[in-house]
């Protein structure tokens, strides 16, 4: 009796956040729309692994094409839309800032037009995030801190951010937006930091390599939450009786280095760091052996220091709370590279 089912789009589906949110959804016997880019190589593994690739309708989407988007809208009416497509590498935001504007800022407000337009009732989840906070102006972070955007990556963002509100201001859509902490799974994509380090790790641990693991800047800390846990909240959003903003964390913060440390630990590794800067080296007691050197190549022009947010209101409006601690994120994310590596 599909008739019945609420429909959900999803951008980005074959993304980290889009495979969890799907299966969610699913699992809330939602009709899921799944919309993704044609063109990307080994585009749908991740929903293969998440056992859903049959059960969700793929549509073929691009954020920067109106009509597109438009038609969607119009043919679909789905009662929630959530926004996770984007370029979402901050470190890429400085090599293609173009891009990176048209696809993050515009291409959500290209959604927010066709909703106004053709599809009103649509709810919309915007994929808001804590780069937005940048150069931090408070600590810790919360729904009124105000922004300091670091990156071309942030500066989009934010544009998204703020067209949300206007929309919901000036149109009476329902326009929420999450802003999301660094949020993480054993999906992650491999060009961020954590799933860079489990994937290393993992290929050192069953010596698929001999090569130490190259990072930048191992001093920069981070709130990390589990992705699984955070797509819940995406969806507490939607269901709530007025449109809002929401900081999506954990409240706590770690290093780096800490999450190299931690992740080592389960591949029998005990580092110790000798050197400084660009010369730093994170060599195992037990054998001597460098695991992790610096690479300047890994810095980013501007970098945020600090992340740590609050999800205080998160639990009070919503009763949402994260479940899952930065020991177990880490431990999830090596076991199963290490399981993948074998
Ligand atoms: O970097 C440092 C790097 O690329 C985290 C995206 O989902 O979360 C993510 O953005 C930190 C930075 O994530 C390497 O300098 C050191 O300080 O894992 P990341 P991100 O930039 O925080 C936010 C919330 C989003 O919205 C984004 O879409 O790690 N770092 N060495 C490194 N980072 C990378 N990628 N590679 C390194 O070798």
């Amino acid at each position: 009796m599909t008739n019945n089912k609420k429909i959900a789009m999803v951008s980005g589906v074959t993304g980290q956040d889009g495979g969890y949110l799907a299966k969610f959804l699913l699992q809330k016997n939602y009709r899921v729309l799944g919309l993704y880019r044609r063109g990307a190589t080994d585009t749908f593994s991740k929903l293969r692994e998440h056992g859903i690739l049959e059960q969700i309708e793929l549509l073929d989407f691009d954020l920067l094409e109106f009509s597109n988007i438009c038609r969607l809208l119009k043919n679909h009416q789905p009662d929630e839309f959530y926004n996770l497509a984007a370029q979402s590498f901050v470190a890429a935001s400085w090599e293609e800032p173009i891009y990176t504007a048209q696809a993050d800022g515009i291409g959500a407000l290209y959604i927010l037009e066709a909703i106004r337009e053709f599809s009103p009732k649509t709810k919309f989840y915007q994929a808001s995030t804590s780069e937005m906070f940048g150069k931090v102006q408070e600590i810790p972070q919360t729904e009124t801190t105000p922004f300091y955007p670091r990156s071309p990556y942030g500066v989009s963002k934010l544009m998204a951010h703020w067209m949300c509100i206007n929309y919901s201001e000036s149109f009476n859509i329902f326009a929420c937006s999450g802003i999301l902490f660094n949020h993480e799974s054993p999906m992650r994509g491999k060009e961020f930091v954590t799933r860079k380090i489990t994937c290393h790790l993992a290929d050192l641990f069953t010596g698929k390599t001999t090569e130490p693991l190259e990072l930048g800047n191992l001093n920069a800390k981070r709130d990390w939450g589990f992705a699984g846990d955070y797509v819940e909240m995406m969806w507490k959003m939607l269901q709530h009786s007025e449109p809002d903003t929401y900081v999506v964390a954990t409240g706590k913060t770690h290093s780096i280095r800490e999450f190299v440390e931690e992740a080592g630990r389960h591949c029998g590794y005990d580092l110790h760091w000798e050197g400084s800067d660009e010369n730093e080296k994170g060599i195992d007691k037990k054998t001597g052996k460098v695991i992790v050197k610096v690479n300047p190549k890994f810095y980013r022009p501007a970098e945020v220091e600090i992340l740590i947010g609050s999800p205080e209101k998160a639990k009070r409006v919503l009763g949402w709370e994260p479940k899952t601690d930065f020991k177990t994120l880490c431990q999830m994310m090596i076991l199963a590279d290490i399981e993948r590596a074998k």
